[in-house]
């Protein structure tokens, strides 16, 4: 008689969610055991917004049956399963001891933290690269190595020639230029507004997640009701599609805008689906090549759009893997300022940040602009302690995780590395915001103002943030015109900045919302 084999035990965490894993292929559905395991310790590392967790559970309920159906076993962990040890580690090890599986199969973590935790695990552990980036870690170090500056734009025209997307038969860019963002930054014509959202109706398995995440986590921020986003790959595509069709022509034009009401205007809403694997990159990258070739779309919206996919997404990803663990202590600036109490629940006069915080905890949702240039830009200009908004920015959002928060929050927004994300930091005054969006229009203050009782904080913080910074920034040429402006005032209008800056601030620091 011969002996069953023992089986091998594969991981699939709540954002592994691909039928494509590495792990599913070196594994044999006839032998092999899979394991999902929902987990106290990471529904509560930082207080995900309440449509992230539902997403996530959700997700994993539905994978786990797809995968069944394709013959799988899965042994999937509830919540509130007896026995849940409540973390990833501790499941692994309690389920390969169960099964006295020969070997634990896993792939590589989005987040640093979690894969520390399995490194260090003594367990006979076979790890595999996660194929759903374009780039690897491994490949990313290759490009970094010997490099003074790490500029996404040379890395995105790298990948565009080694994903041949959007490419002339010699091989130069499309239409002969690589970047079409000059295109890209018009405000809102009043009469435009943006298309309908696809939106998807809860099943059974997601009632019951909504459920139990409205009865466990009660004291997270955000609101779980009216949750209509895709749980399964299925409507995943189907949002896809609905992009396609209605949102990717105006996607260049309008990337920048904003407007009341307008939670999406022209944006895909796919983040939170293809970070945790709904949705395949390469597939979305060749469908809009495709929509461009047939003249269905304009280049600036489809070079824009692979350009977020194959360069921000994954220029974000390998500077994180390359940076970690270190990079998330940077604090180039040494701002020390603790993150205003009206982020939590957008309590403040200012509109615009209402606005975004309001949709925010709404929705899980805000688009890159909002982010960028709202709430990252207020955060930048107050001197947040980069920790505290990164905090942030990871409870807040439903496509949020380490690996991609972490470098737009750290670097981008508040250029806590020093410059190493971007050459300069994205800090804007009111006019910026007035200019993209139609927030002024409604707003308590002034964004003509700068030193008035009643003038647009941001106004006074710009200058007062460029003042207190000047040594800082004192050799970086593309801040040269900005120091320009500020010499050429009159010292006691510079004087007024700074006294309204420093008032602001003492608000701040006295518990006040602006
Ligand atoms: P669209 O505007 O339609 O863009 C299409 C896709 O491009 C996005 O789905 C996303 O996958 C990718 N993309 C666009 N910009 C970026 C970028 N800067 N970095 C990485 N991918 C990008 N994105 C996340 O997925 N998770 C996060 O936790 C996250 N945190 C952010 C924090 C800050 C401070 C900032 C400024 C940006 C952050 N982003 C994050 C990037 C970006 O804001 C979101 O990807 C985007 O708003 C998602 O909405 P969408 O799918 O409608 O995107
Ligand atoms: C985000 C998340 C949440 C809320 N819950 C779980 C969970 O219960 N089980 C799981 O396997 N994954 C979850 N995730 C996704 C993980 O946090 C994610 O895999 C890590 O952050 C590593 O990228
Ligand atoms: Fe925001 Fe200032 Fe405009 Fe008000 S005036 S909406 S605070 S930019």
């Amino acid at each position: 008689m011969t002996r069953r084999q023992a089986p091998r035990l594969g991981l699939v965490l709540g954002d592994q969610l691909s039928f494509d894993l590495d792990l599913l292929r070196a594994l044999d559905p006839a032998r092999d055991v899979l394991l999902m395991a929902e987990v106290e310790d990471e529904t509560r590392y930082v207080p995900h917004h309440p449509r992230k967790i539902i997403l996530v559970l959700s997700a994993m309920r539905h994978f786990a049956e797809a995968l069944r159906a394709r013959g799988w076993r899965v042994e999937y962990v509830t919540l509130d399963a007896r026995g849940n040890s409540g973390s990833i580690v501790g499941e692994l090890k309690r389920w390969h001891g169960k099964l006295k599986a020969e070997e634990v199969h896993v792939t590589e973590c989005g987040e640093w933290r979690l894969e520390q935790s399995m490194r260090a695990c003594d367990l006979p552990m076979v790890w595999h690269r996660d194929r759903r980036f374009l780039c690897s870690r491994e490949a990313f170090a290759r490009w970094a190595n010997g490099r003074t500056q790490l500029r996404m734009e040379n890395f995105y025209h790298g990948m565009r020639k080694r994903s041949q997307l959007l490419l002339e038969p010699d091989g130069g860019p499309a239409g002969g230029a690589w970047n079409y963002d000059k295109d890209n930054r018009k405000p809102l014509p009043r009469k435009v507004r943006g298309p309908f959202t696809a939106s998807f109706k809860a099943d059974a398995i997601t009632t019951e997640v909504i459920d139990l995440v409205r009865r466990r986590f009660k004291d997270h921020y955000g609101n779980a009701e009216g949750f209509d986003y895709p749980v399964t790959h299925v409507e995943a595509e189907a949002l896809w599609r609905h992009f396609l069709e209605h949102g990717l022509t105006a996607f260049g034009d309008y990337q920048d805008a904003m407007a009341e009401g307008e939670p999406y205007l022209f944006h895909a809403r796919i983040s939170a689906a293809l970070n945790i694997g709904l949705l395949d990159v390469r597939r979305l990258c060749e469908d809009v090549e495709r929509a461009w070739r047939r003249n269905e779309v304009p280049l600036n919206a489809a070079e824009g759009f692979i350009r977020q996919l194959i360069g921000w997404r994954e220029y974000v990803r390998g500077i994180y893997w390359l940076r970690m663990p270190e990079y998330a202590q940077l604090n180039a600036l040494g701002n020390r300022r603790p993150l205003p109490g009206f982020y939590w629940d957008g309590q403040t006069q200012m509109r615009c940040m209402a606005q975004v915080i309001g949709q925010t905890l709404e929705l899980g949702y805000a688009h890159h602009i909002q982010r960028l240039m709202v709430t990252g830009n207020f955060a930048l200009l107050a001197g947040i302690a980069p920790a505290q908004i990164c905090e942030w920015y990871l409870a807040v959002y439903m496509d949020a995780y380490d690996w991609v928060e972490l470098p737009n929050t750290l670097g981008m927004v508040m250029h806590a590395d020093g410059g190493f994300l971007g050459s300069k930091p994205y800090c804007a005054s009111g006019k910026y915001i007035q200019r993209m969006s139609d927030h002024c229009a409604n707003c308590a203050y002034r964004v003509e103002r700068a030193v008035e009782e009643d003038a647009c904080p941001f106004n006074a913080l710009y200058w007062h943030f460029l003042m207190r910074h000047r040594r800082t920034f004192a050799g970086n040429q593309r801040m040269a015109l900005l120091y320009g402006n500020l010499d050429r005032m009159q010292p006691a209008r510079r004087e007024a900045l700074w006294q309204r800056g420093e008032a602001l601030l003492a608000r701040l620091d006295a518990g006040e919302a602006l």
